[in-house]
């Protein structure tokens, strides 16, 4: 592999390590006649769902069945709900009740401290470290060609 291949990988490493760095993130649900696609979703706390009603067909609608949020009645609509709490909620359309969904919401990734200091995971330290290593080779054989 080339230099410049290899400064590539090691950079692609780099930016999917700190990627891997938990961030807010929003969800999206399609409205179809007559089901929520996907029907279910796992999500962290603090992530959104957003349901768009584009069938132009029949009405629907989006209600939790605990009724901790509800959309319009309507045959086009987006709707929008950040959850921000560890839960299992199930919704459902009141227009189909057989028109039912699940969002599983876990706990982040980035436990809410004091400090925003993005944590890496595993996986992207071990690819950090990779990184650092094949830098590390670079500048090794770049000196021996000296
Ligand atoms: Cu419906």
């Amino acid at each position: 592999m080339s230099k410049a291949g290899l400064i590539s990988l090691a950079g692609f490493y780099c930016l999917a390590a700190f990627a891997s760095a938990a961030t807010a993130a929003t969800f999206d649900v399609s409205v179809i006649d007559n089901a929520f696609s996907p029907e279910e979703v796992t999500i962290e706390v603090g992530d959104r769902v957003r349901w768009t009603n584009a069938s132009g067909g029949n009405q629907h609608d989006v209600t939790a069945n605990d009724l901790s949020f509800a959309s319009v009645t309507a045959s086009s609509f987006t709707f929008s709900w950040t959850f921000n709490s560890v839960e299992e909620v199930r919704y459902h359309c009141t227009v189909h009740s057989f028109m039912q969904g699940l969002v599983s919401v876990v706990a982040a990734g980035t436990p809410p401290t004091a400090s925003s200091v993005p944590t890496i995971s595993t996986g992207g330290m071990i690819a950090l470290i990779a990184s650092i290593a094949l830098l590390g080779l670079l500048v090794l054989r770049r000196r021996k060609e000296i």
